[in-house]
């Protein structure tokens, strides 16, 4: 059965294509698995039948015959499950891939999501510009981890994964910065997912949403 997944109508990011919906259109495309797209505007997520299947009131969800899904982390998890290519077979590379899909969500996310709502909530207050040199020095930290792991491996761990997919995906949201140039071994990761064809085929899908609803 073709899943359907949400995406926002007119993306803030301007078909930059950093929205969560590239998660799962990225996952998608590694597996081959075709898919529809259901563009929703904000007032719509907050809609009771949006909320019937995303209790938070946001994108993307991801539906399936009876299922039901939310969460990019869980929705990816979920395609990278059914279908081959995004976990490794063997029990304890699966296993290591999946910590890299938590760590991308759980270590890595929240500090570089603290940056940009920094940047778009707090940005008129009067301690912002004491703050924000302080959450940088979090995400250098976290990217000096991570630096120092991936080392000159293409990879997280071995093969390409949902690990490093979850992965470059929070760390392009660093683009607007310069922190990932501070890391050359990450930049150059960021650039191998993007180099992707996968990546690009879902990031160009994201991107013609964007400008039909410019133009439309
Ligand atoms: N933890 C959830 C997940 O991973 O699925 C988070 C989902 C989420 O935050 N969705 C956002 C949303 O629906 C879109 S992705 N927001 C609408 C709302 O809350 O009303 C976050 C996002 C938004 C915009 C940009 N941008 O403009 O660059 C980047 C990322």
């Amino acid at each position: 059965m073709t899943p359907t997944i949400t995406a926002f109508e007119s993306s803030p990011d301007r078909g930059r294509g950093l929205a969560r919906d590239m998660h799962v259109r990225w996952a998608l495309e590694e597996v081959g698995q075709p898919y529809g797209v259901s563009l929703v505007s904000f007032a719509e997520m907050k809609q009771p039948a949006h909320l019937a299947i995303h209790p938070f009131g946001k994108i993307p969800t991801y539906e399936e015959g009876d299922l039901a899904l939310f969460e990019s982390g869980s929705i990816v998890f979920h395609i990278a499950e059914r279908h081959a290519g995004l976990l490794p077979e063997d029990p304890d590379a699966r296993a290591r891939a999946i910590s890299w899909m938590f760590a991308a969500h759980s270590t890595m996310e929240p500090v570089i999501v603290e940056r940009s709502t920094a940047i778009l909530m707090e940005g008129d207050k009067p301690w912002a510009e004491q703050r924000f040199p302080l959450i940088e020095d979090r995400i250098r930290t976290r990217l000096s981890q991570l630096s120092s792991r991936l080392g000159d491996s293409d990879w997280l761990d071995g093969e390409f994964s949902a690990g490093d997919l979850l992965m470059i995906e929070v760390l392009r949201r660093l683009g607007s910065s310069t922190l990932l140039d501070e890391f050359p071994n990450l930049a150059a990761y960021v650039a191998r997912g993007e180099a992707r064809p996968a990546f690009q085929r879902a990031f160009d899908a994201q991107f013609a949403a964007f400008q039909a609803a410019s133009n439309g």
